[in-house]
């Protein structure tokens, strides 16, 4: 296990908990904290590898429920795992499909062993255990893999979210008996709501389990942001600091700031690309929505600040006319921009960790952003 992976920290920030790092991985090395774009059938959708990488991407993110689904583990696997098969040759990471299930499926049965549901795309009866989990994912070969885990509604009563952590606890350590290969991170997901005392006793329960790497679940499903804040001011300092942290499924641009200034290194999130794909645009001024008239005879770039392929070459007036055409190039475009706008911002704040400087750095993005 440690052969393949290091995770070493260059500085922490003296007025915040930022850290500022580098995770070294099987297929590279990850400059935390840093934003995973989403490739959940495989695909960031409408973007190349090389568009990846040129928008500054270092690792990548997909989807263990998605790909069992479609096209199965077998396949992806006779085609050389996910490296091989999307063709993306730095760090990926597979989410274990709890999640997915729950937020997508028809749920047939949840209980100690596992969860059984219904497939979204045909209706077909499947199952998930534990180590049905790790069996997929070590065939989908990703360099993390996160454990099964159950993310109750934010709001269920306490008793049920107490259920939730111990199973997400029973069943990490299910996962980490089942894990064979040692080239793969197993991160452990520490739940529990916006309740402070079940969160720290999903962390009590996970850490003796000695996990590489530790999740953050449970957020981001309809709380208020003061709310995710806070439950991240009682959580996160619970957790090693000599590993990497991962805020699940979050966030936008502030969420991010809000979460790294309290020791968050590593983020997934839909927003950039599904943003994009609806005509709406992440800038250094805000969000900017590209339908709107008011852009028709703009010749300035999307964000001058941003010096992405987008930006460089193209005009308001040209991107607002690929939306209203209804062109593919619209919503590619815009993901690309998107994603590089995540990774500056991940970029320039690993830059002010360094130079003690994220505190301000907040200030200042939080006012141009018109938060
Ligand atoms: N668990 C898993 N994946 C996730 C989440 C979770 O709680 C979330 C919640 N924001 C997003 N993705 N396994
Ligand atoms: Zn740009």
């Amino acid at each position: 296990m440690s052969q393949h992976f290091q995770f070493h920290l260059d500085h922490t920030d003296e007025s915040t908990s930022a850290r500022a790092g580098r995770w070294s991985t099987p297929h590279g090395v990850v400059n935390t904290p840093a934003f995973m774009p989403v490739g959940t059938l495989a695909t960031v959708k409408g973007l190349t590898v090389d568009q990846l990488r040129e928008a500054g991407a270092q690792m990548v993110l997909s989807n263990t429920y998605h790909l069992a689904l479609r096209p199965g583990a077998d396949v992806v696997a006779e085609m050389g795992g996910l490296h091989g098969f999307m063709q993306w040759d730095g760090p990926i990471l597979t989410d274990s499909g709890g999640f997915q299930v729950f937020s997508l499926a028809k749920l047939a049965k949840l209980d100690d062993d596992g969860v059984a549901f219904r497939s979204h795309i045909d209706g077909s009866l499947l199952e998930l255990t534990p180590q049905r989990a790790i069996d997929i994912q070590e065939k989908l070969g990703a360099d993390c893999i996160m454990c099964l885990d159950e993310c109750p509604p934010h709001d269920v009563p306490r008793e049920r979210m107490l259920e939730a952590v111990t199973r997400t606890t029973r069943w990490a350590a299910r996962c980490r008996e089942a894990q064979t290969r040692d080239d793969q991170a197993l991160f452990g997901i520490v739940q529990g709501g916006t309740d402070l005392g079940l969160r720290e006793e999903s962390a009590a329960g996970l850490l003796p389990l000695d996990f590489p790497g530790y999740a953050v679940g449970g957020l981001s499903v309809g709380e208020s942001p003061r709310e995710m804040y806070q439950t991240l001011d009682g959580t996160v300092p619970l957790l090693p600091a000599d590993r990497p942290r991962y805020l699940m499924g979050v966030g936008t641009p502030r969420d991010l700031l809000e979460a790294v200034l309290r020791g968050v290194d590593l983020f997934d999130c839909v927003m950039p690309t599904r943003n994009g794909r609806n005509a709406m645009a992440f800038t250094s001024a805000g969000p900017v929505k590209m339908r709107n008239l008011k852009h028709q005879r703009d010749p300035g770039p999307l964000d001058p600040a941003c010096d992405c392929p987008v930006c460089t070459r193209y005009s308001r007036a040209y991107l607002r006319h690929l939306f209203i055409a209804r062109e593919m190039l619209g919503p590619i475009l815009l993901s690309w921009h998107n994603i590089a706008f995540y990774q500056k911002l991940l970029r320039d704040l690993r830059v002010a960790i360094a130079e003690n400087r994220a505190e301000e750095f907040r200030q200042v993005h939080l006012a141009a952003w018109g938060q």
